[in-house]
Order: structure tokens, then sequence, then C-alpha cells
């Protein structure tokens, strides 16, 4: 069985939604973000803290201190975005990459929007979740952020007015990868209603059921 340790409240919502998809036995271990503990005034280090970042057993994991990790009958991984195309690739079928070809779009896609785009559109997630979107100092993050993803939301943009999907013709883990970076600058409609082939796709990734369930058991989850 697959373990993945993390958070509905991480990136590990692309790794539950493509486990989901992919009909993988799979289970989550919880691990806390340990800035989030702070936040809530416990100390990581604290022998009765929950299982979190810094604990130093799941530093053995993740010498990096961050969820998502997995593993899988003794291999351990870090990165999402990596996972989810060794977890496509073990379970194989539609998601996943059918040849060379698709697995080089994939990972082509994947480096794109970890470089291009994550970053810019975090920066907006978090200014609207922080509920600063509407002081002076967020407008001013999230206009930054927006002319940074004005180029890579073209290209995305350009690539769907050809294609479906970013891959293949068909749902893969590539619109995974692509739709959970894409949903950190969803908040902000005034830039995405600039690409509507992207929210269009982005919609009907979203309508899936196994990312609707994801997205209902990530509210449940505390803040
Ligand atoms: N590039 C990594 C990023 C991992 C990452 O930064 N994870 C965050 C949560 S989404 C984390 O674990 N932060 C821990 C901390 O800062 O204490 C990936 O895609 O897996």
């Amino acid at each position: 069985m697959i373990t993945l340790y993390g958070m509905y409240r991480s990136r590990a919502t692309r790794n539950i939604w493509a486990a989901t998809e992919l009909g993988l036995d799979w289970h989550l271990k919880p691990v806390i973000q340990a800035y989030r503990l702070e936040a809530q005034g416990i100390d990581p280090a604290h022998p009765e803290a929950p299982f979190n970042t810094r604990t130093p057993e799941f530093l053995k994991l993740s010498p990096a201190g961050a969820i998502p990790v997995m593993e899988d009958a003794g291999l351990v991984l870090s990165e999402s975005l990596a996972i989810n195309l060794y977890m496509a690739k073990k379970a194989g079928g539609p998601l996943a990459p059918k040849d060379l070809r698709e697995e080089a779009q994939m990972l082509q896609w994947a480096l794109y929007g970890a470089t291009a785009i994550e970053n810019p559109a975090l920066d907006i997630s978090f200014a609207y979740a922080r509920g600063e979107a509407a002081t002076e100092n967020g407008e001013a993050k999230i206009a930054a952020a927006s002319a940074q993803l004005h180029r890579p939301f073209k290209a995305l943009e350009t690539h769907l007015a050809a294609h479906s999907h970013m891959v293949g013709g068909r749902f893969t883990v590539a619109d995974i990868n692509m739709a959970e970076i894409v949903r950190y600058a969803q908040a902000h409609t005034r830039l995405m209603a600039q690409f509507p082939r992207l929210s269009g796709w982005l919609d009907l990734c979203q309508s899936r059921p196994a990312f609707r369930d994801l997205m209902e058991r990530r509210a449940a989850e505390p803040a």
C-alpha cells in the first residue's frame, strides 16, 4: 500500500487526487506543517506536538522537512509532481503516459508549472487566504504576481486553443499537476477571466468527482 504523508491543506492534494483517480491502494499519514503549529502557538519540537514537518522521524523521510512524501515498498519520494508521475506509471491506464514522448511532455509541463507558475500563483493564494486581497499591500502583491503569470498563462491559453488537455488529448496526470498549480491563482477572477480557455479547462478538471471529494475533505480539515 502507498503511504502519502501530508495534509489536505498542502500540496498533498495533488497526490491524493491522482492516487484516487488512478485507483491505487493508498492511505494518508497526517503530517502537519511546522509553521501551522507555530501559528497556533504550539512548539513543533514539543514532545506532545502532533507529528509535523520538523519531527525527527519525519526528517528522516524528508531532509527538507516538507510534505508531501510518498512511501511505496521501500521507495521514499518527495516532490509532489514527481510523486504523481511515479504513481501514474505504476498504475498505468489512460492517466499515465502511453510512451516516452508523452512522458517527456508530462515532464515538460510539470517543470513549467513548478518553475514559471507555482510561486506567483501561491502569492495570490496566500493574499486571498490571509484576507489581504483588499488591502493596499495585498493588491500590490496580487498585481505583481499577476504580471508574472501573464506570460505563462498566455502560453497555456495558446496550448489549450489547439489541445483539449495538457497531453495526449485526454485527461491525464499532467492535467492534475497543472490544474493544482493553476488553482492557487483561481481566486483572482479578474486574472482568470483574461484566459477563457485556461479557465474552461480548469473547470473541467475540477468537475471530476475525485477532485470534488478532495475539496470537501480539505474544507473539513481545520485551517
Ligand atoms: N516542491 C515541493 C514543495 C513542498 C512544500 O514546500 N511543502 C510545504 C507544504 S505545501 C511544506 O511542507 N512546508 C513545511 C514547512 O515550511 O514547515 C513539492 O511540490 O512537493
